[in-house]
């Protein structure tokens, strides 16, 4: 079993949509932990280096401007293999073209205002939770269901 910690982002759109419970309730039903979680509103430098890969695409400034535009949830969650299990729940990018039954294609229509962000690779787990949190931040505890959904 591959214990992996990944980020999440209920951004502004949720929050403003009241969606701030329901996109964290559908991560922990599925079994995966939260252990590290915060509400705060980002900084331009932060966002710009949390999606430093996005640079030079040319929606990086409404990017930008759309994460910095009201307050997001910020977590880290831990389970077996997080951060494929948290890419799938989510969808694709773009909501138009995401099943139902996952985040994006249940809850957004448009790839502008996407409800969730998830890391896409260990590498970018790593990078992105140390962004966020500081070590102390971040939580190990057992849950007594954990033996029943991560065995
Ligand atoms: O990881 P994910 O959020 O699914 O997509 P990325 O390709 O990393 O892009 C990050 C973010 O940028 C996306 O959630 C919405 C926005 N975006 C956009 O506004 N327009 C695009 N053509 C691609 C991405
Ligand atoms: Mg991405």
């Amino acid at each position: 079993m591959g214990l992996e910690r990944t980020l999440i982002i209920v951004k502004p759109d949720a929050v403003q949509r009241g969606l701030i419970g329901e996109v964290l309730a559908r991560l922990e039903r599925r079994g995966l932990k939260l252990v590290a979680l915060k509400m705060m509103w980002m900084s331009e430098s932060l966002a710009e280096a949390h999606y430093a890969e996005h640079r030079e695409k040319e929606f990086f400034s409404d990017l930008v401007r759309f994460i910095t535009s009201g307050p997001v949830v910020v977590g880290v969650v831990e389970g077996p293999n997080a951060i494929e299990v948290t890419r799938t729940m989510m969808g694709e990018t773009n909501p138009a073209t995401s099943p139902p039954g996952s985040i994006r294609g249940d809850l957004a229509l448009t790839i502008s205002q996407n409800v969730i962000h998830g890391s896409s690779s260990p590498e970018a787990a790593q990078r992105e939770v140390a962004l966020f949190f500081r070590p102390e931040e971040i939580l190990s505890y057992e849950r007594a269901i954990d033996r029943w959904v991560a065995g």
